[in-house]
């Protein structure tokens, strides 16, 4: 299957700003300039990119507490994304949310969901919810190896299941649940495997390859919207830094660090891209610059912002 280069590129460019978001983000929150607390997506963006290229803007996705690389590449305005961050009414979710909650269900992002495999069960119910009203949309829920080990993991993907739901459950392996590696807490080699105690196909993906990410994934979107049912897709794929902004990650080998960061998945699509004759370096440098002034406007347009009112605290409030 050919991707047209103008699609590679686009992917490019996504992965791109995400890195550049969090990097900038990232110094924000260390410079005592933005609030509250995060959790990188650095090193993982080829997942997002690559499942969200396929879907529209009417599919859903669900997200956990490392939510960023999700809403960029669903297509939540980077804009809103930055004045959530900063805790701003013109947020996406009006600045209440913050990192671990930001979404926009306009472009199909459920705010994203801090609680550990919080969001399979959602994206399950939605799943049905499409199904029941004969709507063509399917729901991604994605979330992490130790989500995995969750009941609701395992509730949920066996009702998707049964129900023959336009869903894909994509679950991130980055090795790690906050400092416990997967292999204290799992003996599966791979998490794919889990599928088959449900009756779906489990397939284990390149997590750092954005390409094989979004071939597994078109065709799981694709047997999904035919009514054939769910898919469990593993990204093997790895956080380049700590589990939140206070953790320097030391508890992680240091030969497993170095294998996993030289397959960086941005510099990987750059070569590939190069490769191909589709990017040239300069054509690159182009792309980091547009993003960059992109990230510019963004911070400038979150720290004009108001905040909200305190009584603005009572509003929105369903329960
Ligand atoms: C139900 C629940 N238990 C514990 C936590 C605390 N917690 C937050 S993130 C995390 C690790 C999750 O690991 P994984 O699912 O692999 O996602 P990753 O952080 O690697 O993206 C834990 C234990 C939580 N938020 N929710
Ligand atoms: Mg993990």
């Amino acid at each position: 299957m050919g991707i047209p280069g103008d699609k590679l590129i686009k992917m490019y460019r996504k992965m791109i700003l995400i890195r550049n978001f969090e990097d900038r983000v990232h110094r924000l929150f260390l410079s005592g300039e933005m609030p509250g607390t995060i959790h990188l997506y650095q090193g993982q963006e080829a997942v997002a990119v690559g499942v969200c290229a396929n879907l529209r803007k009417e599919d859903v996705i669900t997200s956990t507490h490392r939510p960023h690389g999700h809403a960029i590449a669903k297509g939540v305005p980077v804009k809103s994304i930055m004045a959530e961050l900063f805790a701003k009414t013109t947020g996406c979710c009006k600045g209440k949310g913050g990192s671990m909650h930001m979404g926009d269900i306009e472009v199909g992002m459920v705010p994203a969901i801090a609680i550990v495999g919080g969001g399979i069960p959602v994206a399950t119910g939605m799943a049905l919810a499409f199904k029941m009203k004969r709507l063509d949309r399917v729901a991604v829920s994605f979330f992490g190896d130790g989500a995995s080990n969750e009941g609701a993991f395992h509730e949920a993907i066996n009702m998707g299941s049964i129900w023959d739901l336009p869903l894909i459950y994509v679950c991130e392996n980055n090795l790690y649940g906050a400092s416990t590696h997967v292999s204290k807490v799992m003996k599966l080699k791979d998490i794919a495997e889990r599928a088959s105690s449900y009756g779906i196909p489990g397939i284990v993906v390149d997590g750092n390859d954005v390409i094989s990410v979004y071939k597994a994934a078109k065709e799981a979107i694709e047997r999904a919207r035919k009514g054939e049912g769910p898919t469990l897709i593993e990204c093997k794929t790895y956080r380049r830094g700590g589990h939140s902004r206070s953790d320097p990650g030391q508890y992680r080998d240091k030969k497993e660090e170095g294998i996993w960061l030289a397959k960086d998945p941005i510099s990987r699509m750059h070569k590939n891209l190069i490769k191909m004759g589709i990017l040239t370096e300069e054509k690159g440098k182009g792309i980091e610059n547009e993003v960059k002034a992109r990230i510019d406007e963004a911070i400038e347009f979150a720290q004009k912002s108001p905040s909200p009112k305190p009584e603005d605290v009572f509003k929105d409030v369903f329960a």
